[in-house]
């Protein structure tokens, strides 16, 4: 439809159902090997139920730290069934990174799993080396990224070029980082070529995981897209929920409004003729769909309710439409 060719690599197959379990495997083997007793993060979901899980099965302590109203239905759920101590801070992301970060500063007893954790990024890179094995050991020409605090753009990155260095490839993707248009720091820095951060005060998107006005990992995601000559672009909340659409209706496979990002970028993209005919294109499709209940039920229905005996003569008659 398109023209390009089209991938997704689907993260919502893992363990707690999104792609930060690949560097929280990582991250929480080290904080027991440290002999930590307690993890933190701070999380619009995702980071909060992996972070969680890999703790309890670790025997660690986990607290989490959530912007009130902000987090989806089932993130929130999730990180409560591991066991997570949850505070919901008044506020944004960046304000319950700010009260992590500060917290750390001042005791050993919180080892921090958000993203500046070096072996979150190095456990996100695998995703890289998957992509490779299972393209045939082909390199794509671009990878689609949603970019929320900006670790995993870097992450995958780091993956391809490593696997460069080694010679098991021999080019490299370019990489495309898609943030939500309420929510676009790194798109503005990008564009304006800015020294330093062009923070948002309030971000705002439908797309939840990525609503983040401060990346912390700003400067290595600009890094993996000057590296890559890469690009950034914005999508708007409806061409999100346009490509949840399309992507439960066309290819059977539900994700959340941030895994949608990529898709409504890439159909950007190729509008503007910046994705070319033939090209590989991966799209890293991040998160479960079941996570955020609400967004899904955004998406247009088709339903009816009738009394049990009217059912079979209903069916009936949508069946004529076939
Ligand atoms: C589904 O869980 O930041 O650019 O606290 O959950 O590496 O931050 C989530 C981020 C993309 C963005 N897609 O990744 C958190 C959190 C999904 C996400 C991102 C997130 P980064």
């Amino acid at each position: 439809m398109l023209g390009v060719r089209l991938y997704g690599k689907y993260e919502g197959c893992n363990p707690t159902g999104s792609f930060k379990d690949r560097g929280m495997t990582v991250a929480t083997t080290i904080a027991k090997a440290l002999g930590a007793r307690a993890v933190v993060v701070a999380s619009t979901g995702n980071t909060a139920a992996s972070a969680s899980a890999y703790a309890a099965r670790a025997g660690l302590k986990s607290f989490v730290l959530v912007p009130s109203g902000g987090v989806a239905r089932g993130k929130l759920v999730q990180a409560i069934a591991y066991g997570a101590i949850v505070v919901e801070v008044e506020g944004f992301f960046d304000d319950a990174l700010r009260a992590v970060l500060d917290a750390v500063e001042r005791t050993r007893v919180l080892y921090p799993l958000n993203s500046f954790n070096p072996w979150r990024l190095e456990g996100q890179k695998t995703l890289a080396f998957e992509v490779v094995e299972q393209l045939g050991w082909k390199v794509p020409d671009w990878v689609v990224v949603p970019v929320g605090n900006a670790g995993n753009i870097y992450a995958i990155w780091k993956g391809f070029k490593e696997l460069y260095i080694h010679g098991l490839i021999d080019s490299l993707p370019r990489m495309v980082g898609v943030q939500a248009e309420g929510a676009s720091p790194l798109v503005k820095t990008w564009r304006k070529r800015a020294r330093r951060l062009l923070e948002v005060e309030e971000p705002s998107t439908i797309a939840s995981a990525i609503r983040i006005g401060r990346p912390v990992n700003w400067p290595k995601a600009l890094r993996a897209i000057e590296e890559s000559r890469g690009l950034l672009v914005e999508v708007s909340d409806e061409e999100i929920v346009h490509a949840m659409t399309l992507l439960a209706r066309l290819e059977g496979l539900v994700v959340e409004p941030a895994s949608a990002a990529p898709l409504a970028g890439a159909v950007k993209l190729v509008g503007q003729g910046v994705l070319g005919q033939g090209d590989v294109v991966v799209l890293v499709l991040t998160g479960h769909g079941l996570k955020d209940p609400d967004a899904l039920a955004m998406l247009e229905a088709k339903k009816y309710s009738v009394p049990p005996r009217e059912a079979a003569r209903l069916l009936l008659e949508l069946a004529r439409s076939v």
